[in-house]
């Protein structure tokens, strides 16, 4: 077969193309689960526990079911489905039972469901369901879950250890702690969560024995298979529609009780069912994030560069009914913590603990803030303790060019990247900023600046953390007679611009314009099989199906069309919107002609080419292990995005109060499609890592939550977030299509460590230093001074 030439055309990517997706999105004419309404649909509320740890003697829902309006409630004892997953033997399988039977172990929990002509009817009845909940003494932290006494949230585990990776034999480490000096650390990222614009919400629908479900999720396919599991209905017999969804950020990656008991209601009721989640509801039951604390010690050289790394991650898992993403951050964070130096072996060991807390999950960033945040705080401390400039240390042990590709001590394969440039642009810049704000402050200003670099893993293989995802996509791209094109994608869209993704690099592949492409996604039967957006994989896996899909359509492209001009293939490129005669733009013919051709007047088709315009390809992305190798390593992305932060604070040390006054991100995700979205999702990212470094918490007390309301639960507004300046640098990617490495999760990784160590910086001359933990809360902030002045 004969491949067309690229002419020389200007290509669509690294064009600042407005989102496709945005005009729709602002103007209110978005469709979220709340907007979808089916004839004779009732609403389901949630009965959920207020203890969080206790033996479920019975639930009553007699009163419930005597309410005004109520069609049914009904408890665990009605709801015996259970699907344990396939999980990595380091694993334990945690049962899903949608409504609590035996045990909650959270608040939150949920224990029974009532269904109801309307939202409010079913609140008023689920007031009236009686739990008799035997109480257990409540396990708090992940150190109390270990302790030998503790009580057990699995009595048949025998401990309170969901996840328990050993760490590696490694002899060199042991040589090197031997030898050199060690510099120890042990660091903290608190229990915060994603909180979207949107809480979650479902509705289903049971109709000509097929389940119909509508749910916020960010992949629609992976809970296609979850329901067929845990309902017992084959694949082909369930559709899951995404419609859009306001926000994901990881969380809605999971798949969560309500997404099983409202399809078997609707299936059991025969009636449309729909349950939206209140606030209230989100902040305590969709999945928390990070709650991770890394002890780290470094064996260090004289110059202060590392030889080799040892540690443990240990992190509060809340209850661990949650899949898959529950205890995946910890194993992402173990690698990041070499980060883009120069670090010859790490060895280090991974504790996922279950506690009497909402479950963790996945949250952008998934690990790589936390591991980030260690790193990069103990190489400030060993800078700090060796009296080296950390800035000059930094560069010591950062990844040069001519040392790539390298393996980091992880078992990452950076094939490419920019880790110097990117971090010696980012303090170029971070040093401007800094004397901009000094020149401008009130005296007495305490002013600091603080520098982050990383790695960041993206569309990584769900299968090497869960076992059961692996990482293939697909993309299905059909013309229309007219020379239209649709294209068909398994990722979704929650707002990352994922349509402007797929219509760019189609409109791309195929010299079309942008408006000439129609993009479905979200939809199980409409769209071909694909994972999902998450683990920043959307623009390489997409990408890459596209790519392919593209290819046999313009192989097939150029034969109708050199029929029609009656030239040979090879003499044949791809100009704008069809082809032409390799150099005669008067010799062509558009996409038009030949979706026609092949479509409606398949007369005028060559001799042996059969009729249709259309292709579908799956793309699995190359380059990473689906197990980890016998030395513990294991390299589950496809490729490595770097960047590098920098923070401008100014602290107020009468009230501890902290303000992030600039911002600065040099970043390199290879080649970019789109740098107005790459700017967005930076941006984006960059605001919730400032909310989650020293705004939001969920702090518990007694396995009570303390924050279950906005009044709580501070999120940052415009006015905490400052002017964030991006740079990009381009490195492409030498294994993913088009050169492309994700960008989804960059901005919201170096948040962390770069804000605190600028916090330290402007304490510095209090004697604040060695802060290893967040938030940076006003009143941890006058700790930390009153502390270095005693
Ligand atoms: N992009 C680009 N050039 C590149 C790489 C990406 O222009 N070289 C663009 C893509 O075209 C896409 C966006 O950047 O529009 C993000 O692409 P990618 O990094 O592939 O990430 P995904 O599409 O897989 O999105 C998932 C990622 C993750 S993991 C989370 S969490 C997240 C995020 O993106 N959640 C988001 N960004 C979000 N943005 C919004 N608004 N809402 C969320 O829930």
């Amino acid at each position: 077969m004969v491949q067309p030439e690229q002419s020389m055309r200007p290509t669509l990517l690294g064009v600042r193309v407005p989102r496709i997706e945005d005009d729709r999105l602002v103007t209110g004419r978005g469709r979220y689960i709340a907007d979808v309404v089916l004839p004779g649909m009732v609403e389901a509320a949630f009965v959920r526990s207020d203890v969080p740890h206790a033996q479920v003697r019975g639930v009553d829902t007699a009163a419930a079911l005597d309410s005004p309006g109520v069609h049914a409630a009904f408890s665990g004892a009605d709801l015996d489905v259970r699907a344990v997953p396939d999980l990595m033997p380091w694993v334990r399988g945690v049962q899903h039972y949608p409504l609590a039977r035996d045990r909650v172990r959270f608040v939150g929990c949920p224990l029974a469901v009532v269904v109801a002509d309307d939202r409010y009817l079913a609140e008023d009845a689920a007031e009236l369901v009686d739990a008799d909940l035997e109480p257990l003494p409540t396990v708090d932290t992940a150190e109390d879950a270990l302790a030998e006494d503790a009580p057990l949230l699995y009595p048949e585990w025998g401990d309170n250890l969901l996840l328990s990776m050993p760490a590696p034999e490694n002899p060199a480490v042991d040589e090197a702690f031997d030898r050199l000096r060690t510099i120890s650390g042990t660091y903290t990222t608190h229990r915060h969560a994603a909180v979207p614009m949107e809480p979650r919400g479902v509705v289903a629908e049971y109709r000509d024995d097929r389940l119909t479900v509508w749910t916020s999720t960010q992949a629609a396919f992976i809970v296609r298979s979850m329901l067929s599991q845990v309902l017992g209905l084959p694949e082909r017999d369930i559709r899951v529609i995404t419609p859009d969804v306001g926000g994901g950020f990881g969380q809605k990656n999971e798949v969560y009780p309500e997404d099983y008991v409202i399809p078997w209601l609707a299936m059991r009721l025969r009636r449309p069912v729909r349950w939206l989640e209140d606030r209230h509801e989100h902040l305590i039951t969709a999945c928390h994030a990070r709650d991770m604390r890394i002890e780290l010690s470094a064996a260090v050289r004289d110059d202060g560069t590392i030889a080799a790394l040892r540690g443990r991650v240990r992190t509060d898992l809340g209850s661990g009914e949650v899949f898959p993403g529950g205890f995946g951050p910890s194993l992402v964070a173990v690698g990041s913590l070499c980060g883009p130096y120069r670090i010859p072996h790490q060895c280090v060991a991974v504790q996922g603990v279950v506690t009497n807390k909402t479950p963790l999950g996945a949250y952008r960033g998934f690990g790589m803030p936390e591991g980030t945040f260690a790193i990069e705080r103990l190489v400030d401390k060993i800078g700090r303790e060796l009296g080296i400039d950390p800035v000059e240390l930094r560069r010591r042990m950062i990844l040069e060019p001519h040392e790539l590709p390298y393996e980091t001590a992880a078992g990452a394969r950076l094939d490419s990247g920019s880790h110097r440039a990117a971090f010696d642009r980012a303090v170029e810049i971070g040093e401007r900023l800094l004397a901009a704000e000094r020149e401008r402050a009130e005296p007495g200003t305490h002013l600091g600046v603080g520098y982050a670099t990383y790695i960041e893993g993206v569309a990584a293989s769900a299968f090497s953390i869960t076992g059961t995802f692996s990482g293939q996509d697909s993309a299905d791209v059909r013309f229309d007679a007219d020379g239209g094109v649709t294209a068909a994608v398994g990722i979704s869209a929650m707002g990352q611009g994922a349509h402007t993704t797929v219509a760019t690099l189609v409109a791309e592949e195929l010299a079309l314009p942008i408006e000439q492409v129609r993009v479905v996604m979200g939809d199980t039967d409409t769209a071909p099989f694909g994972l999902g957006s998450w683990a920043s994989r959307g623009a390489v896996v997409a990408g890459g199906a596209i790519a392919q899909a593209a290819e046999v359509l313009r192989r097939k492209g150029t034969e109708i069309a050199a029929h029609l001009l009656e030239a040979a293939p090879e003499d044949l490129e791809l100009a704008d919107g069809g082809f032409q005669v390799r150099g005669s733009p008067g010799s062509s013919v558009p996409w038009e002609r030949v979706a026609r051709v092949a479509l409606t007047r398949t007369f005028e088709l060559p001799p042996g080419v059969a009729p249709g315009l259309d292709a579908r390809a799956s793309y699995e992305p190359p380059g990473m292990d689906h197990v980890p190798r016998p030395d513990g390593k294991m390299n589950a992305s496809t490729t490595y995005t770097n960047a590098a932060h920098a923070a401008v604070v100014a602290v107020d040390p009468a009230t501890g109060e902290v303000q992030v006054v600039r911002y600065a991100v040099v970043h390199d995700c290879g080649r970019v499609i789109n740098p107005l979205t790459v700017a967005g999702q930076i941006h984006g990212g960059v605001a919730q890592g400032i909310g989650g470094t020293l705004y939001e918490q969920l702090p518990y007390e007694d396995g009570q939550p303390l924050a279950t309301t906005f009044m709580e639960y501070l999120l940052p507004t415009a006015c905490e977030i400052p002017d964030i300046a991006t740079e990009e640098l381009c490195s492409p990617a030498p294994e993913t299509p088009f050169g492309i490495k994700g960008v989804g999760e960059a901005g919201i990784i170096g948040p962390p460590a770069a804000i605190v160590r600028a916090v330290e910086h402007a304490l510095e001359p209090l004697g604040v230093a060695d802060i290893d933990t967040t938030p940076l809360t006003p009143s941890v902030v006058r700790r930390l001074i009153e502390e270095a002045a005693s």
